[in-house]
């Protein structure tokens, strides 16, 4: 099983998909925690490059180095874990480049989707919980966060955008979530941790 958790900056996605993969294997189903961008070697350095403010990169470059984290992501670790029989739960994919540079960056939809498609060999999630809140709140918590990490500004590429492009994601991810709401659950994620747990495990596994 394929899981994936999206969302808003600051909205508690790695939080939640560790605490899932935890809850999962404490009741003996084997799941791995791993995440976008940055997972692996290449992955390492495309993070490095993707959230470094010093580097003037254009919106389709930005794209292409997504889906090329994307790729090598699904090739190296994701197919493998779901192959071997794993649960894979992944905090942010395919849909953060929909949301992130289509609706953020205005980039055409379509085109995403299909480019997705190609980077992914069409490995979409069988489940994904998209985390919705006040855009502004969120941000908050993850400045509270970075800040109580040392983490300096080069993290904070898209932390450091505007407000309204924030408020434009949140709508992003909304529309994008009830155009595929057979895949897509959205969660209130001004809720406690454990409560969205108990909510997605629901989900997942009905009353099991
Ligand atoms: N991006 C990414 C794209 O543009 N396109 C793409 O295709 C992809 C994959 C990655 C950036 O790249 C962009 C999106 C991002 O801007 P990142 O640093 O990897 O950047 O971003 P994330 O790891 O996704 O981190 P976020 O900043 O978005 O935060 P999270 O994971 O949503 O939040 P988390 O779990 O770190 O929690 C934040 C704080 O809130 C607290 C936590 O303790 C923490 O302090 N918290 C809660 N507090 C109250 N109630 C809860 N339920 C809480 N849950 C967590």
């Amino acid at each position: 099983m394929f899981v994936t958790i999206d969302g808003i900056e600051g909205a508690g996605k790695t939080t939640l998909a560790k605490k899932l993969v935890e809850h999962l294997n404490s009741l003996g189903k084997s799941a791995v925690f791993t995440r976008e961008p940055g997972d692996g070697v290449l992955g390492g350095v495309l993070r490095s490059v993707l959230l470094d403010p010093s580097f003037q990169i254009c919106s389709e470059s930005e794209l292409f180095l997504f889906l090329a984290d994307r790729a090598q992501h699904v090739y190296e670790k994701i197919m493998p874990e779901l192959k071997s029989g794993k649960i894979v739960c992944c905090d942010r994919y395919a849909d953060s480049t929909i949301v992130y540079q289509g609706y953020g960056r205005n980039l055409d939809i379509d085109k995403l989707l299909e480019f997705n498609d190609f980077a992914i060999r069409s490995l979409w999630p069988h489940k994904t919980f998209i985390l919705d809140m006040d855009a502004e709140v969120a941000l908050k918590r993850a400045v509270k966060r970075d800040k109580s990490l040392g983490i300096n500004e080069k993290e904070g590429k898209f932390e450091a955008e505007s407000i309204s492009f924030h408020q434009r994601l949140r709508s992003g991810f909304l529309q994008w979530a009830s155009k595929n709401s057979e895949r897509i659950s959205v969660l209130n994620a001004d809720n406690s941790t454990d409560f969205l747990l108990k909510q997605i495990c629901e989900v997942l596994f009905g009353n099991e």
